[in-house]
């Protein structure tokens, strides 16, 4: 596909995240609270999820109805012009009415990230990338920091049900030995999207899925970050561990993590 291709995807992308963060908003303003189901254990899951994705899928097949869509809610088709979408990254704080959340867009071509958005309609920004292009916040580009010590570093850790408590605790541990701060805010996305815009150093988890980090990996790159081989062996349809971080930490950050 040409570049031009690639340029029209991401423009659309940029369209489609900041619609479905305005119908994001007005359905997180609007929800009766505890009106939520759990997926599973700690897997939150609101109709909110449902009707955003719809309306993403619904723009793509509009405009580029050769593509194909994988969306977390519906599922849908891997293919060599793929859409993976996450219409709520931070479903829990969604759910629980805390507003740090986004929806997640990101366009694959060929095995490759050529495109990725997301919007946080709660801060009002529209964090961009697309492949040789740079990562934008709101327009302005986006650099990784220069954090030159691990005692002066940030790094936020994920969490989920999907690996063993007990990995979580010790790389966990292995982190705060190095005099790092951590965090952990329930968005991998925006997790990703923090460190592309040099808010914190690096971000790990020891498993994610491809619709909730593929558009945070592209912006880590364009802005100058370093990211581990995510789409190694199946990691499109199966996820693998993350860790997006800033090249002056990474060797420090991938011996604590063990992500690398
Ligand atoms: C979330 C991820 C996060 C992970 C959570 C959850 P969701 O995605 O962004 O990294 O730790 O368990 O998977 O479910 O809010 O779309």
């Amino acid at each position: 596909m040409s570049q031009r291709g690639v340029e029209t995807r991401y423009l659309a992308a940029c369209a489609m995240a900041r619609e479905a963060g305005d119908l994001m908003r007005r359905l997180y303003e609007s929800r009766e609270m505890g009106s939520y189901k759990l997926k599973g254990h700690q897997d939150y899951l609101t109709e909110a999820d449902g009707e955003v994705e719809k309306l993403i899928v619904k723009r793509i097949a509009e405009a580029f109805p050769d593509d194909t869509v994988y969306g977390e809610e519906g599922g849908g088709k891997f293919s060599p012009q793929v859409w993976v979408i996450d219409p709520i990254d931070g479903t829990a704080n969604f759910a629980r009415g805390i507003p740090h959340f986004c929806v997640s867009i990101a366009y694959v071509q060929e095995g490759r990230i050529a495109a990725g958005t997301m919007c946080n309609p709660m801060t009002g920004e529209l964090f961009a990338a697309r492949i040789g292009g740079g990562a934008t916040l709101n327009g302005k580009p986006m650099k990784v920091s220069r954090t030159p010590d691990m005692r002066s570093a940030t790094l936020e850790l994920g969490w989920s049900t999907r690996r063993p408590m007990e990995d979580y605790v010790a790389m966990l541990t292995r982190v705060v030995k190095t005099g790092a701060g951590i965090r952990r805010s329930g968005s991998g996305a925006l997790g990703l999207a923090y460190v592309a815009d040099g808010r914190t150093d690096g971000y790990a988890e020891l498993h994610i899925n491809s619709w909730d980090c593929l558009a945070g990996i592209l912006m880590v790159n364009e802005a100058g970050g370093w990211t581990n081989d995510f789409l190694a062996g199946d990691g499109l349809t199966q996820g693998n561990p993350i860790l997006g971080c800033t090249p002056a930490l990474r060797e420090a950050i991938v011996a604590a993590t063990g992500v690398g």
